[in-house]
Formats: structure tokens, sequence, C-alpha cells
């Protein structure tokens, strides 16, 4: 059996049983999808969104469209991690020094480290382009910009919940808008969280459901076999693009060796909420939560753009499957 490393006992989170017919890593929840726009007030649509065990419960920040079809981030707070209530504001960023405010943030993710949350979100590069904006709050009231860890284009930032030797370390996915272009998912390492180098290629675009873009999922999962990562891969069709989900283990000591990648999806969409939304054919994980007792995982995901489900596995199964099923 893998062994989480770090992380969270979690004997309360959310959990269902693998159902006996399935023959796949990952099971959803029954009760599928857990929000819809009812659940933030104004809003066209609620999907691709982070959450995290907080306090005696659980805290996150999601991803609200605006019925002018804006993305704003809005913090929601659970105690049972199914049933959120999501506050009807946004987030407003307090910029750095020098920095302006965000007028836009999506596909959040959040990494705790030391006792500092840190938000990832893909913003405005003062009006140049997407970029990765990088923010931190200590209580979910106030968070605070930090500087930029990317140049504009660039998306699919990641934050490593702990200093791999001596640095940070980020996954990031440059790549300029039109689907084609540079898809790949990099590594970076800092010493301050603030200017980041050491740049390297990590998982690149390859064949089938993979072949036009790669990006980093949630925040990695530390284990004795490495960090257990989920990434999306997306794919182009006749009728557009499909977005699924892969796996990778990473060498806990140099995440930037990648030890297995999945050649094969664990995931792909497949519910009506999956295929049928704004954007249809979309699963897009950006949150996990991993109990290190049991290495239970529920999986937070958008699906087609338009509503947030959750989706169970277990530690083993997915090194397991990512092993057995690497390129
Ligand atoms: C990506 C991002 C995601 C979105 C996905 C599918 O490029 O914009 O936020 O879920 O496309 O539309």
């Amino acid at each position: 059996m893998a062994k989480v490393i770090g992380g969270y006992s979690l004997p309360n989170m959310p959990w269902q049983d693998k159902p006996s017919d399935c023959t796949d890593p990952v099971w959803r929840y029954s009760e599928n999808p857990i929000l819809t726009r009812k659940d933030c007030k104004g809003s066209n649509s609620v999907f691709n969104s982070a959450v995290i065990p907080y306090k005696d419960g659980y805290i996150g920040v999601f991803r609200c469209d605006t019925m002018e079809l804006w993305p704003t981030l809005h913090v929601g707070t659970s105690k049972d991690g199914i049933h959120w209530n999501i506050k009807d504001e946004k987030i407003d960023f307090i910029p750095f020094e020098g920095g302006k405010v965000p007028n836009y943030g999506y596909d959040p993710r959040i990494t705790e480290i030391d006792g500092r949350y840190y938000i990832v979100f893909c913003t405005n590069f003062e009006n140049f382009g997407d970029t990765i904006g990088m923010a931190y709050t200590d209580d979910f009231e106030s968070f605070h910009m930090m500087e930029y860890p990317t140049l504009y284009y660039n998306r699919n930032g990641v934050l490593f919940p702990r200093k791999i030797g001596d640095n940070y370390a980020l996954l990031t996915r440059p790549g300029a808008p039109g689907h084609c272009l540079l898809g790949n998912i990099c590594y970076s390492e800092s010493p301050d969280l603030k200017y980041w180098g050491k740049h390297r290629a990590l998982i690149r675009v390859t064949q089938g459901w993979q072949r036009v873009k790669v990006g980093g999922g949630p925040t990695p999962i530390e284990t004795d076999e490495g960090w257990l990562l989920l990434y999306h891969g997306v794919t182009e069709m006749c009728n557009g693009l499909i977005y699924a989900v892969g796996g990778a283990i990473l060498d806990r000591d140099d995440p930037s060796k990648v030890l297995y990648r999945t050649r094969d999806k664990i995931m792909t969409p497949e519910a009506l909420y999956e295929r049928v939304g704004d954007v249809g054919n979309v699963v897009f994980p950006c949150a996990t939560l991993c109990d290190k007792d049991t290495g239970r995982i529920a999986m937070y995901y958008g699906a087609a753009d338009t509503c947030v489900g959750v989706a169970f596995t277990t530690v083993d199964e997915l090194v397991s499957y990512i092993k057995e099923h690497s390129m």
C-alpha cells in the first residue's frame, strides 16, 4: 500500500465505496453535481474550483462566472465537503506593491504551506494576457496578491505543499491563446515564492486523449512512491475539444523527474452533466481531499464548464493504475 506523507487526517471526508460493477479507477458521487449556478447567487455557472480542510470542516475558492460571463472567485465553506455555502461577494484581492487589482480570476488551486494558504489561479497580466496569479491568505477573509510567478501567456499553476530541498516548486502551463500551441506542463523552483527559475519541461502533449494540451490539476499528493499528480489532457474531435483526466508520479526529491505518466486516461466525460453544458465534454479537476490514514481521495472537478462534481478513488487505485497504464 502506498503511504501518504504529510497531508491531513480526514475521518469525516466525503466518501462512497466503489460500486461493485465499477471497473474504472475513479467513481462518481451518486448525487452529482454537488454545486450548480443556484448555489452562487447571480452566477451563470460554478465549476473549476478548489477546496481544502479548514478548522473543523472545509473551505474553498469557487469559480463562479457572472451573468455577464466574467470569471470571479468566491469563498465557500462546508461542514461535510458536499453541501457548500458560497459567499455572494467575489474575493477582492489586495494588490502587491506596484501591482494592479486583478480584474478576473479562474481555475483556482489551494495549497497550504506551513499554515498559510496560497491560491494559485489564472488572471490578467496587466491587460497583456492570461498569466498565473498567486495570492496568500491566513483567514480566507483578506487575500494578498504576490508577484506574478510567470509572464503571460501561462495558466494552470499548481504549487507543491512543501519546499523540495531549498526551494518551493510550481507547475505551470505556458501557452498562447488558440489551443494548438505549446500545451505542455513545466516545472519551476523558487527560494522565496517571488523569484522563479530552474525551469524544466515536465509533461508534454502526446498522442490520443492528451495530444492538444495538458495542464496540472490538483495540488500533488506526497506518497512514498513519489508525488501523485492528476492532470487534464485535451484532444480535438470533429465536434470540438474533450477534456479528460490523467495522472503521473513524480520523483519525491526531484519532481522535475517523471517516473510514470498515464498513456490511458483515468476519467473522461461520461455523465450527462459532463457531456452537456456551456462547454460540453469537460472534466477539469482542481482539488482533492485526501485522508492520509486510509488513502481515500475525493476529487473535485468542473463539469462542462457549468457545475461541480466529486469523484472518489484511493491513493492505491491511482498509483497502481498509473503504473500499469504508463507510457
Ligand atoms: C480551458 C480553461 C478552463 C475550461 C476549459 C474548457 O482552456 O479555460 O477554465 O474549463 O478550457 O472550456
